[in-house]
Parts: C-alpha cells; sequence; structure tokens
C-alpha cells in the first residue's frame, strides 16, 4: 500500500468523513483576498487576524518546515433539530454548537493521525482545526474537498456547507488531488437568505461587521442597533445562508458528538439563560462551543432574541436583566424591553419599571438604551389610546 492509500485509511479509521491531499504551495488567491478584507474592515475585531497571522496562514511551509503535502480533514455536521416542546420562547443555536465542542473532538483526531504519521510513516506532522494559523477553506478548495460557494463556504459533494474541517501539514510526499470544477452556477439562495446582507450580491465575500455569526460568537461589544432586529431567535452562531442551500442539504448526516442530546441543547428556553452567573455558564456550557462568547456575550444575546421572539411572559426575565452586574447585559435588556412593548405593549408598568432604572444606571451608555426604549414604550402606549386598544 502506498502513502497515500495509508495515510487515507489512517484518516478514516480516526473517524474523518472526508479525506483530501494539496500540495504545499503559497494560497496567493487566498492572501490577496483575505489582506483585502482585512484592509477594508470586513473581518471586523478580530484582534488575532492580522497581516503577519494571514501571510503566515496562507502559506503551508511558516506553519510547518519542509511540508510536502497538506492533508485536508472533514467531518459532517449536520444532525437534524431535536423536537421541541411547551411554549416557552426558545432560542436557537448553529448546528456547529450544539453537541460536544468540536475544537475537542478534532483535537483528539488529530492527535491520533499525526502519531499515526510519524510513528508508522515516519514523517513529520503538525495539525490544526479553526483557530490555527492556516486558512482551511482555499487549502480544502485547493484538494477538491470541495469548491467555494457563495456564501463563502466551502461545499462538498454530498455534504453540502455541513462539514467541519481540520487539516495536517507533512514533511512526507503525496500526490495532490485536483481542485473540483463545481461552481454554484445562477444559486443565490444564501445571498437572499442571509438576514443582514452580509454576504455581497454577486456572493463570495461575505462582511463580518453584519455577520449574526460574528456579532453572536465573537464581538465582545453591543451589537449594532441597526441589525438587532434582524438577529431572529439566534443566540449563537447563524445557519441561515447554509440551511437554505440546496448542495447535500439533508444527507450530511452527523458525527455522534455533534448530535445534541436534548432539545435544550439546541433551543434553550430563553429566560432561564438570563438567570446564569459566571458559574452557572461554565457548568452548563462545559466543553461546548458555546462557552467562546463568554456568559456576558452569550446573556447579550439571549437579551436580543428575547426582543425579537419574546412576549409579555419574558418581561420579568428582562426587568431582572436590567439589573445584571454587566453593563452589556443591561444595555440589551432594556432594548429587549422596548420591542417586547412594540410588538405586545407593555403598559405603565413598563415605564416605571425602565424609569426607576434608569434613575440608578451609572452607565452612559445603558442609560442611553433604556432612554430608547422608554421612547418606543411611551409611543406604543400613546398609539394605544389612540385607537383605544390601551394593554
Ligand atoms: C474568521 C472565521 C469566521 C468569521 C469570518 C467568516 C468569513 N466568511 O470570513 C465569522 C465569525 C463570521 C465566521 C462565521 C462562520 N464560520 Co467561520 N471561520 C473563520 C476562520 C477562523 C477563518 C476564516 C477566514 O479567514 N475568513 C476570511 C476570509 C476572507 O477567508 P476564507 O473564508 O477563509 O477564504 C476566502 C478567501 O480566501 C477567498 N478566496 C479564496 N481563493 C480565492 C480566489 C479568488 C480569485 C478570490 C477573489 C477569492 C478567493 O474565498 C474564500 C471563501 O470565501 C475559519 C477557520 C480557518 N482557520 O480557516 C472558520 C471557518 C471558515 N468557519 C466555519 C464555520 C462552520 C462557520 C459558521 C458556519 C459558524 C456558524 N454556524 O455560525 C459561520 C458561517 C459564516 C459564513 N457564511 O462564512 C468553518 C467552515 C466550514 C466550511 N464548510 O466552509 C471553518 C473552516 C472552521 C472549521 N474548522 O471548520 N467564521
Ligand atoms: S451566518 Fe447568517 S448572518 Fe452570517 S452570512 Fe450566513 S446567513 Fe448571513
Ligand atoms: S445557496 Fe446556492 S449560491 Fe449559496 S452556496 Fe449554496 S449553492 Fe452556492
Amino acid at each position: 500500500m502506498n502513502t497515500r492509500q495509508r495515510v487515507n485509511e489512517l484518516a478514516r479509521d480516526v473517524g474523518f468523513d472526508l479525506v483530501r491531499f494539496a500540495g504545499p504551495e503559497i494560497l496567493g488567491e487566498a492572501r490577496a483576498a483575505t489582506l483585502e478584507a482585512h484592509a477594508d474592515g470586513r473581518l471586523a475585531d478580530l484582534g488575532w487576524m492580522t497581516e503577519d497571522w494571514i501571510e503566515r496562514a496562507t502559506d503551508p511551509q511558516k506553519f510547518l518546515a519542509d511540508t510536502k503535502t497538506v492533508v485536508l480533514l472533514a467531518i459532517a455536521g449536520h444532525a437534524p433539530d431535536p423536537v421541541q416542546q411547551g411554549d416557552r420562547t426558545r432560542g436557537r443555536v448553529a448546528r456547529y454548537a450544539r453537541g460536544r465542542d468540536y475544537h475537542r473532538v478534532f483535537e483528539s483526531m488529530l492527535r491520533r493521525l499525526t502519531k499515526a504519521i510519524r510513528e508508522e510513516l515516519g514523517g513529520e506532522a503538525r495539525a490544526t482545526v479553526d483557530y490555527g494559523p492556516l486558512l482551511e477553506r482555499p487549502l480544502a478548495a485547493r484538494a477538491g474537498l470541495g469548491w467555494l460557494g457563495k456564501s463563502t463556504m466551502l461545499l462538498a459533494p454530498g455534504f453540502g456547507p455541513w462539514v467541519l474541517l481540520g487539516a495536517v501539514a507533512t514533511t512526507l510526499s503525496i500526490r495532490p488531488d485536483a481542485p473540483l470544477r463545481k461552481s454554484c452556477g445562477t444559486c443565490e439562495r444564501c445571498v437572499v437568505a442571509c438576514p443582514t446582507g452580509a454576504i455581497a450580491p454577486d456572493g463570495g465575500v461575505l462582511d463580518s461587521r453584519l455577520c449574526i455569526s460574528y456579532h453572536t460568537i465573537e464581538n465582545r461589544k453591543a451589537i449594532p442597533r441597526s441589525l438587532r432586529s434582524k438577529f431572529g431567535d439566534w443566540i449563537f452562531g447563524c445557519d441561515d445562508c447554509l440551511d437554505s442551500c440546496p448542495v447535500g442539504s439533508g444527507n450530511a448526516g452527523s458525527h455522534s458528538d455533534f448530535v445534541p442530546s436534548t432539545a435544550e441543547d439546541a433551543f434553550p428556553p430563553l429566560a432561564e439563560l438570563l438567570e446564569m452567573d459566571d458559574v452557572a455558564f461554565r457548568e452548563r456550557y462545559r466543553g461546548r462551543a458555546v462557552q467562546r462568547a463568554t456568559r456576558d456575550g452569550f446573556l447579550r444575546n439571549v437579551c436580543v432574541a428575547l426582543g425579537n421572539v419574546g412576549n409579555l411572559d419574558d418581561v420579568e426575565a428582562l426587568k431582572g436583566a436590567l439589573g445584571d452586574g454587566a453593563a452589556l447585559v443591561r444595555g440589551h435588556a432594556a432594548w429587549g424591553l422596548g420591542e417586547i412593548a412594540r410588538r405586545h405593549g407593555g403598559g405603565g408598568e413598563m415605564i416605571e419599571m425602565l424609569e426607576r432604572r434608569l434613575a440608578a444606571e451609572g452607565d452612559g451608555w445603558v442609560g442611553e438604551e433604556i432612554e430608547r426604549a422608554l421612547v418606543v414604550v411611551r409611543e406604543h402606549m400613546r398609539q394605544s389610546l389612540e385607537d383605544g386598544s390601551v394593554s
């Protein structure tokens, strides 16, 4: 058996669903595209994605000296939605984050693979998943593992966008695979499906500053007001552009570790999430990708989702969040209350609650959010009085 076949077999034994090989050349076009995105500000506030990181991430030799081959590996991640029961207001977690943290799953599989490459085949090997300095999508496209879709996702035949990627650079010489000759053609479903217009009209370019996934996972600050109402029920990540994709839809299946064990993993009731302090958050999301958002960022997302899909039964929970220790949470709780009032009414009680909080508030930005919420609640009351439907 030759080295190519053996590495393929080892990777399959470890549990990877797809295995392809790429050469070690610099990813020139991807480097230029990513540097341009960086210069234009489209990468938003991802502090670690510096020009230096991009240069390294597009040169496999910088990742591992004397790299001859990069092995691209994919795991399927499309578990069906669990059944939701009861009538509580629920949020939505992106599919990749509903089970075990995929970084941990990849890490242990990659460790086994690199060990086997070193010990059995005598090559040096270094692995990465997601956060390491290698741009995985352009590399996977070079290896023919899939092609770059208009959503910017790598679409793998049979799986569509529902694959997570990892890579192993090695000093072993292995014949590379050829890129696929496939494209999205005239399809533009993801561009239309994206609630915030984050994907450029012609596709292939994403503006992270508009992306729900960026804001709910990576942004540590306030979510821009102009975007909040477009977030729907997403509280961690977003799959709208993936869900709309006809490639491989419904066929992908999932690695067992990514299958949610309960409906709460995928669609948690929102009000109870607002009760979590740091300890409870760490406990509930131990070993899960959701940890990445941090407790304050996650509760901020929950307040936004409640503003979008909540009702008068959720006011009590938002009232609690209005007194949270984190300004980030208090400010978004005020916004959430205003939005519930806009749709369902809030009445004098909500005005009183907001005014009391405003009087005690020490943070300027939170004060501003409360004042804006008060304008919304008062306006709703005025209109209700005018048309005789006071709530
Ligand atoms: C930063 C990052 C993000 C950012 C920015 C994403 C983006 N599209 O730019 C945010 C936080 C928004 C994000 C969101 C998501 N991400 Co992300 N993310 C990354 C990360 C760490 C780096 C990607 C990056 O550098 N982006 C910058 C852009 C410019 O580069 P790029 O997308 O890698 O490559 C583009 C350019 O190179 C260009 N290009 C390449 N060749 C050429 C040639 C020419 C001529 C031109 C013009 C352009 C061009 O096109 C490529 C594709 O758009 C990678 C992991 C990694 N190390 O690569 C995961 C990764 C891309 N993310 C992943 C996932 C799963 C997601 C989400 C689905 C999570 C979710 N459910 O919420 C969303 C999807 C959003 C989307 N539509 O892309 C997977 C994607 C798997 C796949 N099948 O594609 C990856 C590979 C992680 C992994 N290990 O599996 N992500
Ligand atoms: S992840 Fe959501 S917000 Fe981001 S590009 Fe896709 S559909 Fe748009
Ligand atoms: S939805 Fe259509 S355009 Fe978008 S990535 Fe999938 S196939 Fe391509």
